[in-house]
């Protein structure tokens, strides 16, 4: 195999002529995660099965577990099209889909070798970093673009896969890059700067503000009065004439701007270093209207939203341009909201109760058993790496059951430190108490044994505190 863009592009022309050999009367099993990574990787495909006159069936999964590979296998489809899934169970799919063909494009990483049937198509191969510099909706991507060239016009969809994934950092590298510039080249994303919050065109002002811990507004972040106080100091009614919230977006661009320096200043007058750092890129999509579709980063979380709450064919509607799915889309994620409201507020009554919610030196291990949904305990993690909970450097663990007598555990930490790598970290307590895991350096899970809950609490608690000695060593 030729390392780099060339071997790369080598094997992507291989395979895409594959599927075009594959015969139009077969219907084609396309699989892919439940994430917002999952879901573009999808809808890429799906338009190009649509394209070159495939039917297709769709399945979306939270993980291919073994189980899953052999049940999946023993359907009666001849070819099989796995995205953001698979690498890392080649062993798997070489025994269970012996005699069929099967796609795997992906970009986690590689565990096994494909078998003969299998073609593999994944960044790692080619010496391109998977977890930084290009997703599965990526890796989608360039095949599609190998496909036909008539397929560029889904480069943004593997923009808003990669920042899914957190591969988007003040910019994008390697073969992000490349796709980005080709959606740009087909006016599909514009950049621009602006504050870099979440929410700008959805989020009332208020509460752009109040959570903004990302940014570190002295006074103002986690703060209500203190951001009542900031508007009314900056001149801004945080209402619109006709009583609604006002977003960032309905500010003029004077205010705008005038709400960045008065952020850099409060940010100067608390010492806070790099005080100017207050901007970042803003993915928009030109063809959208104002809100929930025009901003890269809200688009990803909608799709988030749809997978976890079990409707990622909504969320491939919408990635589609569907209109009637991108309405039903936005309605779910208000009820993905209450969910995550309710999961919160769970979480707020019953972390007195050391039977559920345990808290060390450097992390806090939740225990939510089946009443939280399982697919949000994760969400829910990264919300209280945020809310002043957890301190600096500090993990959170959280679990909650499925309903197959597994468990569904997710890792995060707060301030991602560097040197942390929460996937190795949740690979090496599965590797003592049992289970599958997953992830990435700074988002990771594993699904394990309902049974061995506790024992999976015990040896976390080991390897944590074993972090704060080695941080005691270092300082
Ligand atoms: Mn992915």
């Amino acid at each position: 195999m030729t390392i780099g863009l060339e071997g790369f592009e080598g094997a992507l022309k291989d395979a895409a002529l594959e599927l075009k050999s594959i015969n139009r009367s077969e219907t084609i099993k396309l699989v892919s995660n439940l994430d917002a990574d999952g879901i573009t990787a999808a809808s890429i495909i799906v338009k190009v099965l649509e394209r070159e006159n495939f039917s297709y069936n769709l399945a979306i999964l939270h993980q291919l577990k073994e189980n899953f590979a052999r049940d999946l296998a023993s359907e009666d489809y001849g070819t099989f099209i796995f995205c953001d899934l698979g690498s890392g169970q080649l062993k798997s799919i070489n025994k269970h889909f012996r005699g069929k063909k099967v796609f795997v494009l992906d970009h986690h990483e590689i565990q096994g070798e494909p078998a003969q049937n299998v073609t593999h198509i994944n960044p790692h191969s080619f010496g391109f970093d998977g977890s930084s510099e290009v997703s599965a909706a990526g890796v989608c991507f360039f095949f599609a673009r190998s496909m036909g060239e008539d397929n560029e016009d889904l480069a943004h969809l593997a923009v808003i896969g990669a920042i899914g994934d957190v591969q988007e950092k003040n910019g994008f590298k390697g073969l992000n890059r490349v796709i980005l510039e080709i959606a740009e080249k087909k006016g599909k994303i514009k950049v621009e700067r602006g504050l870099k919050l979440f929410g700008l065109e959805t989020r009332p002002l208020i509460k752009l503000l109040l959570y903004s811990s990302d940014l570190e507004i002295p006074g103002v972040s986690n703060d209500e009065a203190g951001v009542i106080v900031f508007l009314k100091e900056i001149g801004v009614n945080p209402l619109e004439p006709r009583n609604r919230w006002k977003s960032y977006y309905d500010l003029s661009e004077k205010q705008r701007k005038d709400l960045a320096s008065k952020i850099i200043l409060k940010r100067k007058e608390a010492s806070i270093p790099y005080a100017e750092d207050v901007f970042t890129n803003v993915y928009k999509l030109p063809g959208e209207k104002r809100g929930q579709f025009r901003d890269a980063k809200e688009f990803s979380t909608l799709l988030n939203s749809c997978g976890r709450m079990d409707n990622a064919g909504l969320g491939i509607g919408a990635c589609l341009g569907d209109e009637k799915q991108k309405r039903k889309a936005l309605k779910g994620l208000l009820e993905y909201k209450r969910t995550l409201i309710d999961a919160m507020s769970w979480y707020k009554a019953n972390k007195g109760d050391p039977s559920r919610v345990t808290k060390g030196k450097n992390y806090i291990i939740i225990n939510a058993r089946s009443e939280v949904l399982a697919t949000v305990v994760g969400t829910i993690a990264s919300m209280i790496t945020k809310n002043g909970d957890a301190g600096r450097d500090t993990f959170v663990l959280s679990m909650a059951r499925n309903i197959d007598d597994t468990t569904k555990v997710s890792l995060r930490v707060s301030n991602n430190p560097a040197g942390v790598d929460l996937k190795a970290i949740v690979s090496e307590v599965t590797s003592v108490v049992g289970g599958e895991a997953g992830g990435h350096q700074y988002a990771a899970g594993a699904i394990i044994a309902t049974e061995r809950e506790d024992a999976f609490i015990e040896v976390a608690k080991e390897v944590f505190n074993r972090h704060t000695e080695h941080n005691k060593k270092k300082n």
